[in-house]
């Protein structure tokens, strides 16, 4: 097609608007589109190289079978039938128990989660594995208990606020807040702004910055107890906040007692006096603050995630204007499992519960790899590649070994589709309708349903097509009117008569997309959209006040005339819209309070004393800390395969600090060894003083196969699996001791 058309970026979460001229199956121009209610024009280079990604010579285009060490073309009926009858084998011989999925849509495409995460419900099994785990769940826990339900969560308010934080997050990078390098640098022109960085490495971020507190990789906790102090002791705790909104605060009080403000910041080689200046800053002003993966991966994950909530409760940052606010969305990214209800499921080797719905990822190997007749033995996995992006690629390599049945539904020949047993093409977000749950805002949110903007070569499908193929082979589909099939035709008389036999059989309802797939969908071409249909269908009455903010009128049609804007308006229609005076009545704690007293995590508080973390962090075998997959600017996880774009970059190397490089006598572009207790990479040294000394980076996402060589080091080779938090078994991968030598 010779004309722009409006599409977005599926690289990462922010999903920003694209315009693209594409020819047959590919897309030959891109630019950043400015209508859009989101991303304003913004794209960033990894968007602006999204042809490398949809271009991929290496696309998937048929369905594949492993026979012997090689992979035959079969058709879809033969992958699909012996798929079925392999899973029905599998359970009927040893139980639900024994199925996993892992994945749910990666960065920009997830309907496919509703559909997968149904079947494998369908099948009796709670096992879903998914990459938020790898990052998230320890944040997600404590927002279950703080809040009321694991799946709400916290987003910096930055157009309010005059003191922005970004702790472990290189927003100038990775955009973990949207169009960061443009809110940031507007922000700074704003009178009496202040941004701050606490990070061990002077980040593109902290580049920007006017506070940098450059900690010592891994101290973060230390840090954290040192600001609460700060504020109990100098009269900084937002009292009528607390006294207002806030539960638990005596009872973790005296946790703070003993410590010595002094020693923290010693370990953490800040200056006492910078740190009191900075909490009183975090206290008085209009403070927001964004953590990411410096914390989320750092050594006490969920620790730290539960002493930022104590610092932004105490400090009264939380849905405060110019704080941290909870956001409108269509649908939260997962569901709420407390790990008390019964029905919560914990993994069986490993005794990890499910936190919102999901399993970490690290502890999969494990899962397989034991003697339990409940141990994992088929798994589906969908739009993600564990072999590249999760710790330890040994582990898992032997452990998919000894899987009975592994099916990968990708769009490239990924090095996990290359262990699997069947592999199925899946379209890509430009070859299918699919949009993002991560399309959330303040106060108003907005929803873009991705269309088909290329059309696939090959026999591609919408992943949603190959699970509710795949239910049908299986049985699992309730039966349902077959007029419904014909009404969908006219979606009015279709809601009214779907909306009956829903009343007079409740149980069918967790089958609805599948349902809608297979009549609305059929009509429409596309199960997602059908998906989208019923979600907004249902939308209006959940949040009636939000949609009215929006300027609907909210009746029972609302729902239709929402779906018909988002189908007329490519780039995204608003669809609610937050009130942003009253944002805590969103607590859904009983007594909508924030709670902040979790007795489980007493001992934990307690432990992490300078004395103690001084012994930790010493570690003679291992004396260097190796930040396990920077997501840097040459980096978009696992998804852009081709090497190309970094074409002329020096894309992966190991970046080391001048003064280790000289008592190391390694040169820039010197060979270095790595050593961890997981494994060894050889990989070019790249000398800078912007890491930390002691302190060595390699990025996330090298080491793909393309053109039957792998391009840069798998990173994940190198970080051990049993290198997690204690509690939700996330990933440590920004500590992980290593030791480094010239090679
Ligand atoms: N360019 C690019 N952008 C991306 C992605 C990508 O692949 N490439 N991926 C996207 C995804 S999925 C995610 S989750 C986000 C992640 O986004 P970020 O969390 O911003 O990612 P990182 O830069 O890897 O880590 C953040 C910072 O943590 C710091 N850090 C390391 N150790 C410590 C420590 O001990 N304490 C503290 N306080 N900080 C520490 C690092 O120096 C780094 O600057 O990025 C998203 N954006
Ligand atoms: N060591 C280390 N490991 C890390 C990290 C780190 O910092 N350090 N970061 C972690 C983080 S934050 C994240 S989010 C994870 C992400 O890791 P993953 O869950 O693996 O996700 P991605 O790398 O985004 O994409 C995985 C696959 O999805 C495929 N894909 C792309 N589009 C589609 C589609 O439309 N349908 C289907 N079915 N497949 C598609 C791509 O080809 C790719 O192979 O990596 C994590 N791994
Ligand atoms: S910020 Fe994220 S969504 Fe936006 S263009 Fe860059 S990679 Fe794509
Ligand atoms: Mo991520």
């Amino acid at each position: 097609m010779s004309e722009w058309q409006k599409t977005s970026c599926v690289l990462c979460f922010n999903n920003c608007g694209l315009e693209v001229i594409t020819e047959g199956s590919k897309i030959v121009k891109v630019r950043g589109e400015k209508e859009n209610p989101r991303s304003q024009g913004y794209l960033c280079r990894k968007g602006a190289n999204i042809p490398y990604f949809q271009n991929n010579p290496e696309r998937l285009r048929f369905p594949l079978k492993r026979v012997g060490d090689r992979f035959e073309r079969i058709s879809w009926d033969q992958a699909l039938d012996e798929i079925a009858d392999k899973l029905k084998e599998t359970s009927q011989a040893h139980g639900p128990r024994s199925l996993a999925y892992m994945g749910g849509g990666g960065q920009g495409c997830h309907f496919e989660a509703a559909f997968g995460l149904r079947f494998l419900n369908g099948l009796g099994s709670r096992n879903h594995y998914s990459p938020l785990a790898q990052e998230l769940t320890g944040f997600f826990w404590v927002s279950g208990k703080a809040y009321g339900r694991q799946n709400m969560h916290l987003f910096p308010d930055t157009k309010d606020s005059d003191f922005l934080v970004f702790w472990g997050a290189n927003p100038m990078v990775s955009h973990d807040i949207p169009n960061a390098p443009v809110v940031l640098r507007n922000k700074k022109k704003e009178p009496g702004f202040l941004l701050a960085v606490v990070d061990p490495r002077v980040s593109e971020t902290a580049k920007l910055a006017d506070i940098h507190l450059r900690l010592r990789p891994g101290t973060d906790a230390l840090l954290f107890k040192a600001m609460i102090k700060i504020l109990l002791t100098e009269g900084l705790v937002a009292k009528d906040y607390v006294a207002a909104h806030v539960n638990g605060f005596e009872a973790i009080r005296n946790w703070f007692d003993d410590v010595d403000v002094e020693e923290n910041c010693r370990i953490c080689g800040l200056e006492t006096n910078a740190v009191r200046e900075f909490t009183r800053l975090f206290a008085t002003r209009k403070t927001a603050l964004r953590s990411d993966l410096g914390i989320l991966m750092g050594r006490h994950s969920t620790l730290s995630s539960y002493l930022e909530l104590i610092l932004i409760a105490l400090t009264g940052r939380i849905g405060a204007k110019g704080g941290n606010v909870f956001l409108g969305h269509l649908m939260p990214m997962g569901s709420d499992t407390p790990e008390d209800d019964p029905r919560t499921w914990k993994t069986v080797a490993t005794n990890i519960p499910l936190i919102m719905g999901v399993f970490p990822p690290n502890v999969m190997p494990e899962e397989i790899n034991n003697d339990n007749p409940d141990r994992i033995r088929a798994l589906i996995v969908s739009g993600s590649n564990p072999l590249r992006s999760y710790a330890d690629t040994k582990a898992y390599e032997k452990a998919f070994k000894k899987l009975d049945l592994l099916i990968t539904i990708e769009v490239a020949m990924s090095e996990t589709a290359v262990l699997s047993h069947y592999v199925l093409p899946a379209r890509t977000g430009y070859e299918k309708w699919d949009g993002t749950f991560f399309q959330w805002g303040y106060p108003d949110y907005y929803f873009d349903m991705r269309r088909p903007v290329v059309q696939p070569d090959g026999e591609q499908l919408e992943e949603a097509h190959i699970y509710v193929k795949l239910a049908e082979r299986l049985g699992m589909i309730p039966e349902y009117p077959s007029k419904l099939r014909e009404l969908a035709k006219d979606r009015l008389s279709f809601g009214l008569a779907l909306m009956q036999y829903i009343r007079a059989n409740p149980k069918v309802e967790p089958w609805l997309p599948y349902i809608l797939a297979k009549t609305l969908g059929e009509e429409l071409g596309s199960p997602n959209l059908s998906a989208l249909w019923g979600l907004l269908a249902r939308f209006p009455m959940m949040h009636p006040e939000d949609v009215a903010r929006a300027g609907y009128k909210v009746t029972p049609l609302t729902g239709e005339e929402i779906f018909r804007e988002i189908l007329k308006k490519p780039g995204g229609v608003k669809i609610g819209s937050i009130d942003p005076e009253n944002n805590l009545a969103l607590l859904k704690t009983p007594d909508k309070n924030i709670h902040i007293h979790f007795p489980e995590m007493e001992t934990w508080v307690r432990e992490v004393t300078p004395a103690a973390e001084k012994i930790q962090l010493e570690n003679r075998d291992y004396p260097m800390i190796l930040i396990a997959g920077n997501h840097m600017e040459m980096v978009a996880n696992t998804i852009m395969r081709d090497p190309a774009w970094n074409e002329g970059k020096r894309p992966c190397t190991l970046r080391i600090h001048s003064k280790d490089a000289v008592e190391l006598k390694i040169n820039d572009r010197d060979l270095v060894v790595v050593e961890t207790e997981a494994g060894s990479a050889q990989i070019e040294a790249e000398v800078t003083d912007s890491s930390y000394p002691g302190q060595v980076i390699i990025p996330h996402g090298f080491g793909l196969v393309h053109g039957g060589e792998p391009h840069g080091v798998n990173v994940n080779e190198l970080a051990p699996a049993k290198h997690r938090d204690r509690f939700a078994g996330t990933p440590l991968h920004r500590y992980i001791p290593c030791r480094v030598r010239k090679a």
